[in-house]
């Protein structure tokens, strides 16, 4: 994975702790989600002591994860990171749903933003796509948290 950190939006995040919760589905896809955001983060000045990362086992569990790391005071900001890809059954629409609602929900009743960092794909060349290289979803949902942080 290549990514020019003179090419992305800077803004200050010193000072900023913030979680990370990755689901381990798709794994290749969601830990390069995972690198983007932590090269994006500490390249915005978050200290990489102050990034607290979590593992579930697949997207649905994003809610419970962001959820539980909520209850850390300490945290800024939490970020979901999940990639679905689109298979032959209906699973792929029951769980991009709940994940969407779920995450929502959360921002609704908690006092702490979650940043929606789900991939929805049709293939999985769509979802390399989208989790490398510089315009990738890793670094649009950490300058997001970046920003949540500071509201
Ligand atoms: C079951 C399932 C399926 C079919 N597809 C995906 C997927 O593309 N991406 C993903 O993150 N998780 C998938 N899962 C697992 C569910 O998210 C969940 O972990 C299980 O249903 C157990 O609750």
């Amino acid at each position: 994975m290549k990514i020019d950190t003179n090419n992305f939006e800077k803004i200050s995040g010193k000072g900023l702790k913030i979680g990370i919760v990755i689901s381990t589905w798709n794994h290749k896809i969601t830990n390069n989600l995972y690198l983007s955001a932590k090269i994006a983060l500490e390249n915005n000045g978050v200290h990489p002591n102050d990034i607290l990362k979590m593992e579930v086992p697949g997207s649905f569990e994003l809610i419970y994860g962001a959820k539980k790391m909520a209850k850390n005071e300490n945290l800024d900001s939490i970020i979901v990171f999940g990639s679905v890809i689109k298979g032959e059954t209906p699973h792929f629409d029951f769980i991009c749903n709940s994940v969407s609602q779920g995450i929502k929900d959360l921002n609704i009743i908690l006092d702490k933003p979650i940043i929606f960092g789900l991939l929805t794909d049709l293939n999985i060349e769509q979802a390399i796509e989208r989790s490398s290289g510089n315009k990738n979803k890793g670094i649009e949902c950490a300058i997001a948290a970046i920003k949540m942080a500071k509201i």
